[in-house]
């Protein structure tokens, strides 16, 4: 795609998007004309979001693939659940006037890491280390920028540990390479920014109740990185039950070909 046909899509897209919202009388465009743009613009774009679906499916199997392999080593399965999304046009023109970028597909491609984002929640922080490292030794994922909030907490009291890999994605002629946002953290971790990116994105709360309930939310998330920690230390406790068995995938994958 041209860079001009990029700049007609995206401005078509936006057009759209305030035609959606009810601005039709401003941009003197009636209905049929509206389906027409839709047809011609907002399929080719519904391709590029479509790349970032399959980049979703393609890192799910990952982490299911090391859910079952973990499963037959370590006591149980490490992820409890997976969310995964593409971000909305909106959240992308959004982001990119954040950071006075132009809106075009290029742009998008080489700026908004996160169009694809996967989150990965476990019990244990050990588990996330433990997927971290596996997800990364995979000779087609390359780590392009790694954040641990869960080491370095943001002063909101964010934990979680951010990943933005490329992973290959092989379509009818081509193969192509797409970047992902990998989010892993506990369960805990993820109700604590579940309840904090609501009150960030409430609007009808005065100033001083933001305040007090942000000065809460930190206390919360000290309490709960502690919770985390006890949690992990009495798992640490507990009794082996596969004393004598493999350990790790390598040892694993060592028995079932010498026996
Ligand atoms: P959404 O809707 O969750 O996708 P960047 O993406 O690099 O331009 P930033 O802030 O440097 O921006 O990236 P960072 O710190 O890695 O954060 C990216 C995502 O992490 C956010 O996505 C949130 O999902 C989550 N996150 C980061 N900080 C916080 C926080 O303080 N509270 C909560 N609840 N979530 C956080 P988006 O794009 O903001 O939104």
């Amino acid at each position: 795609m041209s860079d001009k046909e990029n700049d007609t899509l995206i401005s078509s897209a936006e057009k759209l998007a305030l035609n959606i919202a009810g601005n039709r009388s401003e941009l003197h465009v009636n209905t049929d004309q509206m389906i027409d743009a839709a047809r011609k613009y907002i399929t080719p774009f519904e391709s590029f979001f479509e790349m970032y679906s399959c980049a979703i499916m393609e890192m799910e199997t990952k982490f299911n693939v090391l859910n079952k392999q973990f499963s037959l080593i370590y006591d149980g399965n490490p992820i409890v659940y997976m969310v995964s999304r593409v971000k909305d046009i909106f959240s992308v023109l959004k982001k990119l006037d954040s950071k006075k970028l132009p809106h075009t597909v290029e742009s998008i491609e080489k700026n908004i890491k996160d169009m694809a984002g996967v989150r990965v929640v476990c019990s244990f922080i050990e588990d996330i280390y433990r997927l971290e490292k596996c997800l990364l030794s995979q000779d087609d994922v390359t780590l392009i920028e790694k954040k641990d909030y869960i080491a370095n907490p943001k002063p909101s009291g964010y934990r979680s540990l951010h990943l933005i890999v490329s992973i290959p994605i092989f379509l009818e002629h081509d193969k192509k390479d797409i970047t992902v946002e990998v989010q892993l953290r506990t369960i805990a971790m993820d109700f604590w920014a579940n309840l904090e990116h609501k009150l960030k994105y409430k609007k009808n709360i005065d100033q001083q109740k933001y305040n007090e309930l942000s000065r809460e939310l930190v206390d919360c998330a000290q309490t709960i990185a502690s919770l985390d920690e006890r949690m992990q230390n009495v798992r640490d406790c507990l009794p082996k039950d596969n004393v004598g068995q493999p350990q790790t995938i390598e040892e694993l994958m060592q028995d079932i070909m010498h026996n």
